[in-house]
């Protein structure tokens, strides 16, 4: 596998404009302007791991880990964004988790039993479920999140870039919290084999990928110059975790970097600007009272926001 690197131009030239990006655009657009009329902030929350397909009628993907955990945690209501006067557009991978999902399937599972031939709900868990759906329904009412989904590298791209052109209107009430885990590497459309790949040649697959550009750059310089940018940095080496996100806000003069590691994400991140490094824990006593971490990160993020807001 080797790797040389396009810039952003030659990427979204090189990069088919996804399906239904038109109605995409156009919801997101609405939703901005709505929310812009009423003087609310809105975050664009990123989610879940990009696909990079390697034939062009894809039947093979790279992927990676991410579930979507961190995104759509944040993306809920209450104790998240929505609760504080934030709209929220949930920018997320197609069949990864979205907000309320990850607490209905084991709810559902709990309430459920079977007696004999049937199938009964225990009413003691049903008030649990009520209360998610009723959170939900309150979100829905008042339309304050906005899903949008995407599955493949380059169809996550475009939407970054349009949704960060569209909440340029609102100038600095826009946050972007990129918790997605974006590829890398892609392979451009030319370079890709339209059918799918095929193994009786007795070869092994060489696979030449490039490097996808930096879109952190003209998203901070041209797409979206007003916006409090946050970007999250995943490592696996907690050597160099807090170098490469220093390294990060001074190549793109963003606002803030929060630092993880793939094997204790869910416990402890440090958020970091060029001035600070702020730990952010979750101890385990917390987390098994059913705690998240993401509440501590957003309510960190919001009072810098604020801040950013009205200086
Ligand atoms: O989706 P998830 O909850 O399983 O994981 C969250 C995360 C690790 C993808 C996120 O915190 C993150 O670091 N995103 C950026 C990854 C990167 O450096 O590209």
């Amino acid at each position: 596998m080797s790797a040389t690197s396009a810039n952003k131009d030659d990427f979204f030239a090189q990069t088919a404009v996804p399906e239904r990006f038109s109605e995409k655009y156009e919801l997101m657009k609405e939703f901005v302007s709505k929310h812009r009329a009423i003087g609310n902030r809105v975050v664009l929350v990123s989610s879940g791991g990009t696909t990079v397909p390697l034939e062009s009628r894809t039947v093979r993907f790279i992927d990676n880990f991410s579930i979507g955990t961190r995104g759509s945690a944040s993306a809920e209501y209450p104790l998240y964004f929505l609760q504080h006067g934030y709209a929220v557009i949930f920018l997320y991978r197609l069949r990864s988790l979205e907000p309320y999902s990850r607490h209905l399937q084991r709810r559902l599972m709990d309430m459920l039993e079977v007696k004999g031939d049937s199938v009964t709900v225990k009413h003691d868990h049903t008030s649990s479920l009520k209360s998610i759906l009723q959170q939900y329904e309150g979100v829905k009412a008042k339309d304050l999140l906005l899903s949008i989904d995407f599955t493949s590298l380059a169809e996550y791209l475009h939407l970054l870039r349009a949704s960060a052109q569209i909440l340029n209107a609102i100038h600095s009430k826009a946050l972007l919290y990129l918790a997605a885990a974006v590829s890398d590497f892609y392979i451009p459309k030319h370079e890709m084999p339209e059918h799918k790949i095929q193994s009786s040649t007795d070869k092994p697959l060489q696979l030449s990928l490039q490097l996808v550009p930096k879109m952190l750059k003209p998203l901070v310089k041209e797409w979206a110059p007003d916006a409090f940018v946050v970007s999250f940095k995943l490592e696996t080496d907690r050597n160099i975790l807090i170098k490469k996100a220093l390294s990060a806000l001074d190549k793109y003069q963003h606002q803030v970097v929060i630092a993880n590691l793939l094997d204790t994400r869910k416990y402890e991140v440090v958020l970091v600007t060029k001035e600070t490094e702020k730990p952010i824990l979750l101890s385990k006593e917390d987390s098994d009272k059913g705690l998240e971490i993401e509440e501590e990160i957003v309510k960190q993020l919001i009072a810098r926001h604020k801040h950013f807001i009205e200086s």
